[in-house]
C-alpha cells in the first residue's frame, strides 16, 4: 500500500498537477505507438511540454498582473465583500474546511479517485460515452478544494472515508461528463485539434455553441469586421489590446489610486511616473496574450499528431481535456479581448445592482473568471454567431457569474472568508449540486450523479454514428457527415 502511495505522490506532484508533463507523456506515448523512431518521440515531447510552459508563463503573468488590480477594488472601498475567482475561493474553502476542525489535505485523496474515476469512465466509453480525460491538474486541485467544503457542509455527520468517496465520485463525474460536452464546440473550432476543454465553463462552452448561432450570424465575424478610417487600426489586436486594456485599467488603477497601487505592486517604485505604469501595465496584456497563442500552437500541433496513437491504438474515439486557453489560438485573437470587455461590463452592472438593491452579499470581481471564461465564450461564439454572439453570451455571462457567485458565496457561507470559486460552472451547476446535496442529502446526491451521467447517453443518441468518430477522426466524421 505505502509503495502505491508512493507511485500516487509522485505522479501526482510531478505530472499529475503539472500538465505540461502530463501532455509531454502523452505526445511521447502517442508518437511510440505510431512507431515513429523514437528521437521523434522525444522531439515532440520537448516541443509539447515547452509549449505548455509558454502557456503557463503567459496565463500565470494575466492572472499575477491582474488579478491583484481587480481585487484591489474591495480594498480601496474598504468593502466585505467576496472575490469571485478560484484563487480567492480555494483560499477560502481552505480556510472553511480548517474552520471545522478537518484537513485540508483530503483534498488531494479526493483529486486521485477522481481522477481514477473519470479514467474508469473512459475505459467503459461503450457503455458510459464519454470520451474525455480531464488533465488540467491545477483546475481539478481548485475544484477539489472548493467542493471538498460543499460536500462538507452538505453533509456535516459524514466521516472523512465517505466523505472523500462520495466526493471523488462527484467530481469525477463531473470532469468526465463537462469535458465530454466540450467535444463537439471544440473540435468543430479547431478543424480536428483533437482535444475538449478541461477547464471551469464547460456547460457555458456547450450552451454558448448552441445558443451563438441564434443570436448572431457567422459571417458577420470578428474576422470579417472592416472598420473605416482610423478604427482600422483596431484590426491589429495587439493595437487593440493595447488601446482598450489601457483604457480599461487605466479607469481602475485610477479609481485605486498611487498609494494603493505602490502597496499592491512593489514593482511600482514610487520614482516611477504613474501614467507610464499604467501603460506599461496594460500593454502587458497583449504581451501575454501574444505569449499565449505561441505556446497554444506548439503544443496543440503535436498533441493532435501524437494523439493519432492513443486513440487508434489504445482508446479509440478517447481525446485528452486540456485549458480552455489553448483554444485562444482558434479563433480571432480580438475575440478574447471582446469576451473579456463584455464581461467584465455585465459584471460591474450586476455588482452596481447588488449594492442598490442591498444584497447581504457583496461580490468583488475576480480576474480568472471574467477573463478566462468570457474570453473562451467568445471564441466559440464567434465561430458560430458571429461578432454579436461574441459580445452577448459574455455580457449575460458576466451578469450569472456575479449572481450565480454572489448566492453560492452565501448560500455555502464562504462569503464570510472573502473568495467563492466564481468560474462560469460553478455560479450555475454546482450553486444547483449543492442546494440539490444540503436538501435532500443522498437523494439529492443520487440526482446529479444520475442526472451528470444522462447527459452523455442523450449526447450519444443524438448522434450514433458521427459520436466516437468526431473524437476519433475528425476528417473522416466530416465527410461522412457532407455525404450524409
Ligand atoms: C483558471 C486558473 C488559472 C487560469 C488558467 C488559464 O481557472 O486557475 O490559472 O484559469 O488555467 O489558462
Amino acid at each position: 500500500m505505502s509503495i502505491l502511495m508512493g507511485v500516487w505522490k509522485f505522479f501526482q506532484i510531478n505530472i499529475l498537477t503539472n500538465p505540461a508533463f502530463f501532455i509531454g507523456f502523452i505526445v511521447l506515448i502517442g508518437y511510440l505507438l505510431l512507431r515513429r523512431p523514437i528521437y521523434e518521440a522525444i522531439a515532440g515531447f520537448i516541443k509539447a511540454t515547452v509549449g505548455y510552459l509558454i502557456l503557463n508563463v503567459a496565463a500565470a503573468g494575466l492572472v499575477s498582473n491582474f488579478r491583484p488590480i481587480l481585487a484591489g477594488l474591495k480594498d480601496r472601498f474598504n468593502l466585505t465583500a467576496a472575490v469571485i475567482d478560484p484563487y480567492f475561493g480555494q483560499t477560502a474553502a481552505q480556510a472553511a474546511i480548517e474552520g471545522i476542525g478537518k484537513s485540508f489535505s483530503l483534498m488531494m485523496v479526493v483529486l486521485l479517485i477522481a481522477f481514477i474515476f473519470n479514467i474508469v469512465l473512459v475505459l467503459f466509453r461503450k457503455g458510459t460515452k464519454i470520451r474525455t480525460v480531464f488533465i488540467t491538474g491545477h483546475i481539478m486541485v481548485q475544484q477539489s478544494s472548493t467542493a471538498l467544503w460543499m460536500v462538507l457542509f452538505c453533509f456535516p455527520n459524514l466521516i472523512d472515508t465517505q466523505a472523500v468517496i462520495m466526493l471523488g465520485l462527484l467530481l469525477g463525474t463531473y470532469w468526465a461528463v463537462s469535458s465530454n460536452l466540450t467535444v463537439e464546440p471544440t473540435q468543430e473550432l479547431t478543424e480536428g485539434g483533437g482535444f475538449a476543454v478541461a477547464h471551469q465553463q464547460m456547460f457555458g462552452i456547450w450552451i454558448t455553441d448552441k445558443i451563438a448561432g441564434k443570436i448572431g450570424n457567422k459571417e458577420k465575424s470578428i474576422e470579417h469586421l472592416k472598420l473605416p478610417g482610423f478604427l482600422s487600426i483596431f484590426n491589429d489586436n495587439v493595437v487593440a489590446t493595447g488601446i482598450l486594456m489601457t483604457i480599461f485599467f487605466g479607469a481602475i488603477m485610477g479609481i485605486l489610486g498611487q498609494g494603493l497601487l505602490h502597496k499592491i505592486d512593489t514593482s511600482f517604485t514610487a520614482d516611477r511616473n504613474f501614467m507610464f505604469y499604467i501603460i506599461e501595465k496594460s500593454f502587458n496584456f497583449a504581451v501575454y496574450l501574444s505569449i499565449l497563442q505561441l505556446g497554444v500552437k506548439m503544443f496543440v500541433s503535436e498533441l493532435t499528431e501524437s494523439f493519432q496513437g492513443i486513440s487508434n491504438k489504445l482508446l479509440p474515439g478517447s481525446m485528452p481535456a486540456v485549458d480552455c486557453a489553448a483554444t485562444y489560438g482558434f479563433g480571432h485573437a480580438n475575440a478574447v479581448t471582446i469576451g473579456f470587455l463584455f464581461g467584465a461590463l455585465g459584471q460591474f452592472i450586476s455588482i452596481i445592482g447588488l449594492v442598490v438593491f442591498k444584497s447581504p452579499v457583496l461580490i468583488i470581481t475576480g480576474f480568472v473568471p471574467v477573463f478566462f471564461d468570457n474570453a473562451t465564450f467568445a471564441i466559440f461564439a464567434n465561430k458560430k454567431g458571429g461578432l454579436r454572439a461574441a459580445m452577448i453570451i459574455p455580457f449575460v455571462s458576466g451578469i450569472i457569474q456575479v449572481l450565480g457567485g454572489a448566492f453560492a458565496a452565501y448560500y455555502f457561507q464562504l462569503s464570510k472568508y472573502g473568495g467563492w470559486h466564481g468560474n462560469f460552472d460553478f455560479d450555475t451547476v454546482w450553486p444547483v449540486i449543492g442546494v440539490l446535496m444540503k436538501n435532500l442529502q443522498y437523494v439529492g446526491f443520487a440526482i446529479v450523479i444520475i442526472v451528470l451521467l444522462a447527459i452523455p447517453q442523450i449526447q450519444y443518441m443524438k448522434n450514433k454514428k458521427g459520436y466516437f468518430k468526431i473524437a476519433e477522426d475528425y476528417e473522416e466524421y466530416v465527410s461522412e457527415t457532407e455525404n450524409g
